[in-house]
């Protein structure tokens, strides 16, 4: 495969360190003529070197001097690219990496583009393209959870279950096709029943992918967790108390907080992102009334819903009300029961036995003021997410994979509906091609080079 905006024939080279000064910078060569580069940089017999191996040297520009380092051999195709690779360390100087940046120019290197070394391993089958968007994904990675899943696709499992998807798709497809070259003869090779009853099985393998982007999503933005409740319940406060910080302003003023406010914090590698609201009430004040529309909305669009209330007013037809009014399958309410440093231990119990028979609900006893349970709050955030990523292979997070993997069952669909009604072996025969097709476009056996481009100029150059 050839790409118009990536040509493969000559030797590419970059700095793949990031700018600035530190304690080494590392510049990256690749291609056919990386050794013979490497040898007039280094006035050394670089092409005899055994490969994998690392050797000290000094960097000249025309035969002056301008720094010394390690330089690394690598013989392709056992390389990041699959094409002959030489790295240099040297030291972090900006100054210096430019130099030899420079030389290696002279010396008949390319400069590279973003993305372009990953791009060559792409095209010389190292990686497929899913795995090489999970090489920006790594270094764009800002929380464990979602490094994790990226270093998963990255070793290829994803790729692996849709290139089992499409091997069984393709058993099928064939066998239509044969149908088709029958032309008028009415014989049918693939058995219908169980062409059906296979696409049924990756509809619905394919949905429960398309299901986990929402997981996806959330472990790379933040999972939205909005702080629901009456004024004056103490959501500004466990805001505060669960940032350890004095971010919302905290007053025995109901109505204090009027618009919504968003913060990103962690738990355990978790991103979460806590979104404080204004006190849910009937409310005359034109601007009070906007950010309680505005709590509304937060609570349809969160993942996880703290809805709190203060003890000492504690009742359970609130908190039955609102469960039936935005309990969905897609989100998870707690019910957080504040201030209790407030309230006699015998009242507390009242209040626990009355929780107790309720058990759907999701419930804890909690004092901002005094941290009480903020830990095991903190704990009952991370247990759903952590349910979902054990329960899921793979976690989808990229948008492309997803629209790619949601037309692929637009099709299905259609051969399932083809199937169902005996329509012509063309239709279906078409059906299941581009349903092969967007299937194809995840790993990168179908792509074309403005998804190429797009794709690897979002990543580092040196990457
Ligand atoms: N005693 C006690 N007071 C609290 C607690 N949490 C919040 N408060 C107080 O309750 C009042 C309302 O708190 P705030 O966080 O502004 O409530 P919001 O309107 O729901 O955002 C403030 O005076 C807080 O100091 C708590 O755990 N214990
Ligand atoms: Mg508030």
């Amino acid at each position: 495969m050839f790409s118009k905006n990536y040509p493969s024939d000559d030797t590419i080279v970059a700095i793949a360190t990031a700018n600035g000064k530190g304690a080494i910078g590392i510049i990256r060569i690749s291609g056919r003529n990386a050794f013979q580069i490497a040898e007039k940089l280094c006035n050394k017999n670089v092409s005899k070197w055994n490969s994998h191996t690392i050797h000290l040297s000094s960097f000249y520009d025309n035969k002056r001097p301008i720094d010394q380092g390690l330089v690394l051999k690598f013989d392709s195709p056992n390389t990041y690219t699959g094409e002959d690779v030489i790295e240099l360390n040297c030291h972090g100087s900006p100054l210096i990496l430019n130099l030899i940046l420079n030389t290696c120019i002279q010396l008949g290197a390319r400069l590279a583009s973003p993305g372009e070394f990953t791009f060559r391993a792409f095209i010389n089958g190292k990686l497929d393209l899913s795995q090489a968007e999970a090489v920006s994904d790594v270094i764009n990675a800002e929380n464990e959870v979602s490094l994790q899943n990226s270093l998963k696709h990255l070793k290829g499992g994803f790729s692996k279950s849709i290139d089992k998807l499409k091997g069984e798709l393709i058993h099928f497809a064939s066998l239509i096709e044969l149908e088709l070259d029958f032309g008028e003869e009415d014989v049918e090779f693939a058995d219908r029943s169980q062409l059906l009853s296979k696409i049924n099985e990756l509809i619905s393998e394919i949905n429960y992918l398309v299901n986990s982007f929402k997981t996806g999503n959330a472990i790379t933005k933040g999972i939205p967790v909005a702080i629901v409740g009456k004024p004056n319940a103490g959501k500004s406060s466990l805001l505060n108390t669960l940032l350890n910080d004095d971010r919302a302003i905290v007053s025995d003023i109901a109505g204090t907080t009027r618009d919504t406010i968003e913060e990103l914090f962690n738990i355990k590698g978790v991103a979460f992102r806590l979104i404080d609201t204004a006190g849910i009430r009937i409310s005359t004040d034109q601007i009070e009334q906007i950010g309680i529309e505005k709590a509304f909305s937060k609570i349809k669009s969160a993942d996880i819903i703290l809805y709190l209330i203060d003890a000492e007013k504690f009742d359970l037809s609130e908190i039955e009300y609102f469960f039936e009014q935005n309990q969905s399958a897609s989100n998870q309410i707690i019910f957080c029961i504040n201030k209790i440093d407030l309230m006699p231990e015998n009242k507390l119990s009242e209040i626990r036995q009355i929780l107790k028979i309720k058990k759907d609900y999701n419930s804890i006893l909690i004092s901002c003021h005094l941290r009480e349970s903020i830990e095991q709050l903190k704990i009952m955030l991370t247990a759903d997410i952590n349910h979902k990523l054990e329960n899921n292979n793979h976690v989808l997070t990229n948008s492309r994979h997803y629209n790619s993997l949601i037309q692929t069952n637009e099709h299905l669909i259609k051969c399932q509906a083809a199937i169902e009604q005996s329509n012509s072996h063309d239709m279906l025969a078409e059906d299941l091609r581009m349903a092969l097709h967007h299937l194809s476009e995840i790993t990168g056996d179908i792509s074309n080079d403005d998804l190429l481009e797009n794709i690897f100029r979002n990543f580092c150059i040196g990457k």
